[in-house]
C-alpha cells in the first residue's frame, strides 16, 4: 500500500520531508500545502472522500492541522492509527497539547526534515546509513532553524537559493535524483554553483528595487516596514533591513503565496502580531494568510 504525505511547500524544510519519504518508501503520493488553512481544506476533503483507506501510513510534515481538523481525526480510529504529524512550530505546541494520543510529534529545536529523518531511521529502518543524505538533512536543519547564520554557512543558505531557481517541483526532482545512496560528502556540482550564481544576481536586482518600495510607519516605539513583494524574497529582504537597521518589524505581503509574513528585524517578538491575524509561527518569524479581512486590517493599521 502506498504512503501519503502532506507537507509545507514554501521552503526547503517542507520539501525535504517529501524527498525523504521518496527515499524511504517505494510508492509515495504527496500533496503540497501553502499554509494551515490550505492543509485543513485538503485534509478535510481527504477525510470526507475516505481516501485514507488507500494508504498504509499518512504523514503531515512541517505543518499542523487546526483544532477543528484535529478533532475530526480524533473521532476516526483508522486515521489515528495511520496518521503522524511531525511539526516543530512553537505556536502549534499550544494547539496540540490537549491531544495526548500518539500522532503528534513536535520539537521546536529541530526542523521537520530532521525530526522526520530521525523518525524514519528509528521506525522504518529503510534509510541506509548514508553520508550524503545525512549531510543534506543537517544543512536543511541549519537553514530552517536559522543556525546557518551563526557560522554563515552558505551551503545551507543556498538550498533556498536553489529552490528559488528551480521552483518547487524542480527542487524536489533535482534533490531526489542528487541524493542517491552512494556514500560521499554532500557537495554542490559546477552546474548547481552556476544556478546559485545566476539566482543570486537576479535576487540582488529585485531586492534593490524592493528596498526602495518599503513603506515605514512608527506605532508607539516600534517602527514597521511594510511592503508588497514576491514571497521568495521575504527572508532576504529581512536580512537587508537587518543590515540597515531601518525598521524593527517587517510586514511582507506576498500576493503570489497569499500570505503575510512577519519578520523580527531588531529582536522584537512577532508571533503575537501573527496571532492577531489568526496566524502563527516562531518568535522571530511568523505569518498569516492573506485574505480580504487580514489585508483590510493591515492596511488600516499600518498603511493609513
Ligand atoms: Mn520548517
Amino acid at each position: 500500500m502506498p504512503i501519503k504525505i502532506f507537507s509545507h511547500q514554501a521552503d526547503p524544510d517542507g520539501l525535504g520531508c517529501i524527498i525523504l519519504s521518496k527515499k524511504c518508501f517505494d510508492e509515495v503520493d504527496y500533496t503540497l500545502c501553502k499554509n494551515v488553512p490550505d492543509l485543513d481544506y485538503k485534509l478535510d476533503k481527504f477525510i470526507i472522500n475516505e481516501e485514507y483507506l488507500n494508504y498504509e501510513k499518512i504523514f503531515i510534515t512541517d505543518l499542523c492541522p487546526s483544532i477543528k481538523i484535529l478533532e475530526k481525526i480524533n473521532l476516526n480510529e483508522e486515521l489515528i492509527n495511520k496518521l503522524l504529524v511531525i511539526d516543530h512550530h512553537s505556536s502549534n505546541l499550544e494547539k496540540v497539547k490537549d491531544y495526548s494520543y500518539s500522532f503528534v510529534y513536535i520539537n521546536i529545536l529541530s526542523c521537520a526534515t530532521k525530526l522526520f529523518y530521525d523518525y524514519l531511521k528509528k521506525h522504518w529502518a529503510l534509510i541506509l546509513p548514508d553520508k550524503t543524505l545525512k549531510e543534506y538533512v543537517n544543512l536543511t536543519d541549519l537553514h530552517d532553524t536559522w543556525k546557518w547564520k551563526e557560522t554563515n554557512n552558505l551551503e545551507a543558505y543556498h538550498l533556498e537559493t536553489l529552490l528559488h531557481k528551480l521552483g518547487t517541483i524542480g527542487y524536489l526532482n533535482h534533490f531526489i535524483d542528487k541524493l542517491d545512496f552512494v556514500s560521499r560528502h554532500f557537495e554542490y556540482t559546477d552546474e548547481e554553483k552556476k544556478w546559485i550564481r545566476e539566482q543570486l544576481e537576479e535576487e540582488q536586482k529585485y531586492l534593490d528595487n524592493l528596498l526602495k518600495r518599503v513603506i515605514y510607519k512608527k506605532i508607539g516605539k516600534i517602527n514597521y516596514g511594510i511592503v508588497y513583494g514576491l514571497y521568495n524574497y521575504r527572508n532576504s529582504l529581512s536580512d537587508k533591513l537587518k543590515d540597515n537597521k531601518s525598521c524593527d518589524v517587517l510586514i511582507f505581503i506576498a500576493v503570489d503565496n497569499e500570505t503575510i509574513s512577519f519578520r523580527s528585524i531588531t529582536d522584537i517578538e512577532v508571533k503575537s502580531i501573527a496571532h492577531e491575524f489568526n496566524g502563527g509561527g516562531h518568535d522571530k518569524a511568523a505569518s498569516c494568510s492573506l485574505n480580504h479581512e487580514n489585508e483590510r486590517k493591515i492596511i488600516e493599521k499600518f498603511l493609513s
